[in-house]
């Protein structure tokens, strides 16, 4: 059976597209969710992606990945910088977890320079606009076919 990677979403990035083309491009999230699928399809993967405004809903989806999932590529917009539920959550699932941003969240303002997600996750990957996703659906491809089914490491 194929593998199933969630690509889930947070606040606002239902707005791409449409506003502040200059630091996110101007690419739909839906016109990035098909470029990911394409990806994942290409490497036999099945792909459930979604977007919530609310951190409740993407903490349930976290749980919902952990059960139903075999990774999990994250883009936790603002709450990245702000969630330690959403962290807790992550750590809670024994799933490989991949974060990504659209923008290069280092050259910008201070406080995003933090990452609540980043410690949960296998690796980051930031700035590179709507391809972001699918250079972590390729780095998720990696990692759950060198190992099966990849456990998360034990911090
Ligand atoms: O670069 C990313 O992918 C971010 O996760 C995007 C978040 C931001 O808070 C993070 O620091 C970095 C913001 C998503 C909001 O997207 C908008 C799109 C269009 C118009 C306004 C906001």
């Amino acid at each position: 059976m194929a593998k199933t990677i969630f690509v889930l979403n947070g606040p606002n990035l239902n707005l791409l597209g449409s506003r502040e083309p200059g630091i996110y491009g101007r690419e739909t999230l839906i016109q990035i969710a098909a470029r990911t699928e394409a990806c994942a399809k290409a490497h036999g993967l099945g792909l459930e992606f979604r977007q919530s405004n609310s951190e409740a809903q993407l903490i349930e989806w976290v749980h919902e990945a952990g059960e139903n999932a075999d990774g999990l590529i994250m883009n936790a917009g603002a709450y990245t910088h702000t969630s330690i539920a959403l962290l807790d959550a992550l750590r809670a699932v024994a799933l490989p977890v991949i974060e990504v941003h659209l923008s290069n969240i280092f050259a910008r303002e201070d406080f995003r320079h933090r990452s609540y997600v980043a410690p949960a996750a296998q690796g980051v990957i930031s700035g590179f606009g709507g391809q972001s996703y699918e250079l972590a659906i390729e780095a998720m491809a990696r990692l759950l076919g060198s190992k099966g089914k990849a456990k998360k490491k034990k911090k």
